[in-house]
């Protein structure tokens, strides 16, 4: 019975890890193919694909600038949807004084990246470092008439008209969907776990870090909610006797253990529900599952 439930949990959490790659609008940001085949470039005196120094997995990109100003490496013609959010980020290692990294995006009205560019995004530039640092836009709003977006790792010089290398890897562009609010729609069920999988290490840009679980119980309950692990331990304690005068709402678990200092394996947990009925002195029980996950490295 145990491993049967062990084997399930492995082939979900596949599933959610699988999930959380596929999330990005790039292919390859990584550069784990260990190809320069997905990227294409652009007045740059040489880039390559590189396994030291990587920032994860065993590849990144090298960045060599000849001094002649700027250049990139960018993937073209991502679908996008006008007028909604999204996000870039990529990590680069400068340690090079003559120039600097930024993550551009260029919005265009074609469908592939073509022709004039109607609006563009950037990042701060990086700045010298002996370790990978991590340039993100922050949050960008696709113009109104954008189909399309060229993500560009950029280079440039800082005045010097020296040569100049960087290394970059992790690169991703994102749409952030909107999360959910308190006008949310209320859940019919008992127990209902809406963010899951969820990344409480926050190493994954757009989903959520925290999960959320929402319930349904008799007004006037007395509820405790706590979450265990597959093997019956206790993990923690979300809702201790409280008493909810119209039954129904939500909490949020941050991944956290009742220390409130370590954030869990990633894995399969169970929400747990019991809810006494102070009227009619019956107890409601019901469980659903929450699914912790994490950026595979
Ligand atoms: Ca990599
Ligand atoms: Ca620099």
């Amino acid at each position: 019975m145990r491993k049967l439930i062990i084997l399930k949990s492995i082939g979900i959490l596949f599933l959610s890890i699988g999930l959380a790659w596929a999330d990005g609008l790039i292919i390859d940001g990584g550069l784990e193919s260990g190809t320069t085949t997905h990227w294409n470039e652009w007045g740059l005196k040489e880039w390559s694909v590189v396994d030291s120094p990587v920032r994860s997995g065993s590849f990144a990109a090298k960045l060599f600038d000849a001094g002649t100003g700027y250049g990139y490496i960018q993937q073209k013609g991502v679908t996008i949807s006008p007028g909604k959010t999204y996000s870039a980020s990529l990590w680069v290692y400068d340690n090079d004084p003559d120039g600097e990294v930024t993550i551009r995006i260029y919005w265009y009205t074609s469908y592939d990246g073509s022709g004039s560019y109607v609006e563009k995004a950037q990042s701060p530039a990086s700045l010298n470092s002996s370790s990978y640092q991590e340039l993100t836009t922050g949050e960008i709003i696709a113009p109104v008439d954008a189909n399309s977006a060229n993500v560009r790792a950029w280079v440039s010089g800082t005045g010097a008209c020296g040569e100049r290398t960087f290394y970059v890897d992790d690169v991703c562009f994102v749409r952030i969907v909107a999360r959910p609010d308190y006008e949310e729609k209320p859940t019919t069920e008992t127990i209902e776990v809406t963010n899951s999988p969820f990344f409480p290490y926050d190493d994954i840009s757009g989903r959520p870090a925290a999960g959320k679980i929402k319930y349904n119980v008799p007004d006037g309950s007395r509820i405790t909610l706590r979450i265990f692990d597959v093997r019956g331990k206790l993990v923690r304690v979300l809702i201790d006797q409280q008493v909810d005068s119209d039954g129904e709402g939500s909490v949020t678990w941050d991944g956290r253990d009742d220390s409130g200092d370590t954030i869990v394996p990633i894995g399969i947990y169970i929400c747990h529900i019991e809810a006494l009925n102070e009227n009619t002195g019956k107890v409601t029980k019901k469980t659903d599952t929450i699914v912790v996950g994490r950026k595979l490295r």
